[in-house]
């Protein structure tokens, strides 16, 4: 019996369609951040104008709770890390040492070049100043993503790292009182060593971050995963501040063929649905009885788990998710290129022979022991990734991300002298003759021929 839960979409027979056309036959949920964009602007210049109050009064009116303070205390942040689970606190530490072996190898020298005798060029990588990082507080409290922006900021350098979260509403147990966020975020950044942590959620905390208020210094830069409203502020800010991406709902997709195991590629589609309504789960194979055990595996392992009817039913019936049949694997890796997926799986013969021709994904998972929940806890890989087809252009979170190149330009006289002759015809070329004579004015100098 075939699944209800996830449409097939079957590519085989005609040749398959090239680039953008190929893509529009492949699922996409609609994420429409221009029209959150409206809603947020207000909002957005309300935080600029009356800073901490705005905060506090967005707090009452968008989480229900009452701040005293938008800055969390450090006795609130001792106190989460006290009453951490230690089980918790120890998978935590483990996730961070990973993490950290990972982004510290990113980290990138100064290189200098030299193009001519007495001509360099040096590169050299300066960290962002300050950043902004934002925890989401609400269906999603992942202290994970915590670790997995923290960590390439501090590797990076930043000097400067704060982090803010939603404020929760009611005590969470008799001990935790109202108007802090999420005990298990707090610990986290209290292991990670982040002592500035702020009570604010959704587009007022980019907005915090963006304009500054009383009690937080403006950031350059502003990271960190969130909904609809976190993604149009960040688009609002773009060019005042820096801003990884703008997240839309997570994606998985698995390239399989008749090897793969349909328990597995079940479990995973599934790992990632049960995240968001709007999460994508996309099944890429060229073999029709992997395509109906993967079906069949789908009804009881989608009853037996949490969040069922909220999340998991709706992100796999949804128009985001498929099972997408194709000819061959060959035709497979010409989808998930097309797609761009934010997470893939390659669960085939040759897992690593294809993943190495993979152009277009997030992150790619290799063979049957690489699950897609790893490299979101503890693979040491970063799971801050583009979605929605950004993985055509972007990467992931990285070291890089918070550093900027600057170059150093270094010239002897006698370099500069040897190539004036080209900068003055070109700056003639383009009309611009004041740039010639910046240089002609430091030799005695003629243009050739004149
Ligand atoms: N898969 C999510 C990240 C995450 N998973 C956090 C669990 N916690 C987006 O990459
Ligand atoms: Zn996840």
């Amino acid at each position: 019996m075939r699944s209800n839960l996830l449409a097939r979409i079957d590519l085989r027979g005609d040749a398959l369609p090239e680039g953008g056309a190929l893509r529009d036959l492949l699922p996409r949920a609609e994420f429409d951040v221009e029209a959150a964009l409206e809603k947020v602007r207000p909002i957005c210049e309300d935080v600029h104008h009356r800073g901490d109050a705005a905060l506090i009064e967005y707090a009452e009116k968008f989480d229900g709770v009452k701040l005293d303070q938008v800055r969390v205390p450090a006795a609130a942040l001792a106190r989460a890390l006290d009453q951490l689970d230690p089980e918790v606190r120890a998978a935590l530490e483990e996730s961070i040492r990973r993490a950290r072996i990972v982004h510290r190898a990113q980290r990138r020298s100064e290189h200098t070049t030299q193009v001519v005798p007495g001509g360099t060029v040096t590169e050299k990588w300066v960290p962002v100043e300050r950043v902004g990082l934002y925890a989401p507080g609400g269906r999603s409290v992942y202290p994970s993503s915590v670790i997995m922006n923290v960590v390439p900021a501090q590797e990076a350098g930043v000097e400067s790292i704060a982090l803010a979260s939603p404020a929760q509403k009611a005590p969470l147990d008799s001990d935790w009182g109202a108007g802090l966020p999420h005990p298990t975020i707090l610990a986290a950044c209290a292991l990670l060593g982040v002592d500035e942590v702020y009570a604010a959620g959704g587009a007022t905390a980019v907005a915090m971050f963006a304009y500054g208020t009383e009690s937080c210094p403006p950031a350059n830069m502003v990271t960190g995963p969130g909904n609809i409203w976190v993604a149009a502020a960040k688009r609002y800010f773009t060019g005042r501040i820096g801003i990884d991406a703008e997240a839309g709902p997570t994606e998985i997709a698995v390239l399989a063929d008749a090897t793969a195991d349909p328990a597995h590629v079940a479990a995973d589609l599934i790992s990632q649905a049960e995240h968001d309504p709007l999460a994508a789960a996309v099944l890429v194979t060229d073999s029709e009885e992997l395509a109906a055990a993967v079906e069949r595996e789908l009804e009881p392992q989608v009853a037996a788990t949490k969040h069922v009817e909220d999340r998991i039913k709706p992100a796999l019936s949804g128009r985001q998710s498929a099972i997408v049949l194709v000819s061959d694997i060959e035709d497979g890796l010409k989808v998930v290129n097309a797609y761009g997926a934010e997470h893939l799986e390659i669960q085939t013969a040759d897992a690593a022979a294809l993943a190495a021709r993979v152009r277009n994904a997030g992150a790619v998972f290799v063979g049957p022991w690489a699950p897609v929940s790893l490299g979101d806890y503890a693979a040491g890989s970063n799971h801050v990734l583009p979605t929605g087809g950004c993985a055509c252009h972007s990467s992931g979170l990285s070291v890089q991300s918070f550093l900027r190149g600057i170059h150093i330009v270094d010239y002897t006289r006698d370099a500069l002298a040897d190539v004036t002759h080209h900068v003055v015809t070109l700056a003639e070329a383009e009309d611009l003759p004041a740039h010639g004579a910046a240089l002609k004015a430091r030799f005695d100098w003629k243009v050739p021929g004149q």
